[in-house]
């Protein structure tokens, strides 16, 4: 049998993923890899940036100064999170202005989540709480991903979510010590976003078509379940602290797993909010869009200046 020069990088490129050791730009990768980083990263960084519309509904109508510069301050925090993303994509050879038409054109998806309106404000403390919460366990393990650029981006992005997480968290405590309808407005909104929260990690193992492959080549560390596991772990006890209910009349302690059991969300509804058909899918990519059109004068006036300097 001959060896060819593929063959051999190819091995090189399996001894590099099988050592976890990190892939950088420049080294040779399978083109399926390539496709598959681009493919999650994209949608990764799209999520940042459309998942600054649930949020920035409530800027201007924070009940305080003081919460309006926290929230200012998270907004703008994951527009950073979509631009070290795009840059990480950009270095396996996708440009965001194609990324961008990618998204505004629903060729390229975004998360979930980002389908559902905001319609109190208890609903920034929940988002913090639950859906920086997800990220965190998504994300975490990300930091360790083999694609070096990628691990290095989330390495930041975990600080900053973290610190998302705990400013929703303490949002809900300072509600839930109000007035009963402050309490009565944060039960709602957590009924709201436990389920969606919970489709974030997206499908179960059995139906997901590319966790395996992402497995073997150290793009995801942990499957969809794992994650979803690890979540709801996490957040049935600091529900009890905040003194919330989850609304899945299935979960309970099982001592023989040392987890929670808990519900399966409706896998129909997900997929019809992946296909376009969720609440406010419309909404947010029209919104985009607009946001994209508006700022065409800033990208032409950027190419002319750079022009000018060669
Ligand atoms: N929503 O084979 P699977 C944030 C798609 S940002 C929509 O399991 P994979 C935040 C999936 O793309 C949160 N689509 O896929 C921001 C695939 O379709 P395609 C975003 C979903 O990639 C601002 C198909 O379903 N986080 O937290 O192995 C404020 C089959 O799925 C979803 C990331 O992007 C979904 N929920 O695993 C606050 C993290 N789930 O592409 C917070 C990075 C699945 O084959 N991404 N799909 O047509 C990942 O870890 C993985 O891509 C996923 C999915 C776990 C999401």
């Amino acid at each position: 049998m001959t060896v060819t020069h593929e063959d051999e990088l190819q091995e090189q490129f399996d001894a590099t993923i099988a050592r976890h050791d990190r892939i950088e730009p420049r080294d040779w990768m399978p083109e399926g890899y390539r496709k598959t980083l681009v493919r999650q990263i994209a949608q990764h960084a799209h999520s940042e940036i459309i998942g600054m519309q649930p949020e920035g509904n409530w800027i201007t109508r924070a009940p305080s100064l003081r919460r309006k510069a926290i929230l200012l301050a998270k907004v703008q925090d994951e527009a950073g999170h979509g631009l070290y993303l795009y840059s990480a994509t950009e270095t396996l050879g996708a440009s965001r202005r194609e990324l961008t038409d990618m998204l505004i054109s629903g060729k390229q998806k975004y998360s979930s989540i980002f389908n559902y309106p905001t319609l109190s404000y208890a609903d920034v403390g929940t988002i913090g709480w639950l859906v920086d919460g997800a990220a965190i366990c998504n994300q975490v393990p990300l930091c360790r991903t083999s694609y070096g650029p990628y691990g290095r981006a989330m390495i930041r992005i975990c600080k900053e979510e973290s610190f998302h997480q705990r400013q929703g968290f303490e949002l809900l405590m300072t509600m839930m010590r109000g007035t009963d309808e402050q309490r009565a407005m944060v039960q709602e909104s957590v009924d709201r976003f436990w389920w969606p929260a919970l489709m974030m990690f997206g499908p179960p193992d059995a139906d997901s078509p590319n966790t395996a492959q992402s497995m073997a080549w150290g793009i995801k560390r942990d499957t969809n379940d794992e994650l979803r596991q690890k979540f709801v772990d996490m957040s049935v006890p600091q529900a009890e602290v905040l003194g919330v209910t989850l609304p899945d009349p299935e979960l309970r302690w099982n001592d023989e797993r040392g987890h929670y059991d808990f519900g399966q969300p409706d896998w129909e509804e997900f997929a019809q909010v992946v296909r376009g058909a969720g609440p406010c899918n419309t909404q947010r990519i029209a919104h985009r869009k607009r946001a994209h059109d508006d700022g065409a004068w800033v990208r032409e006036a950027a190419t002319a200046f750079a022009a000018r300097e060669i």
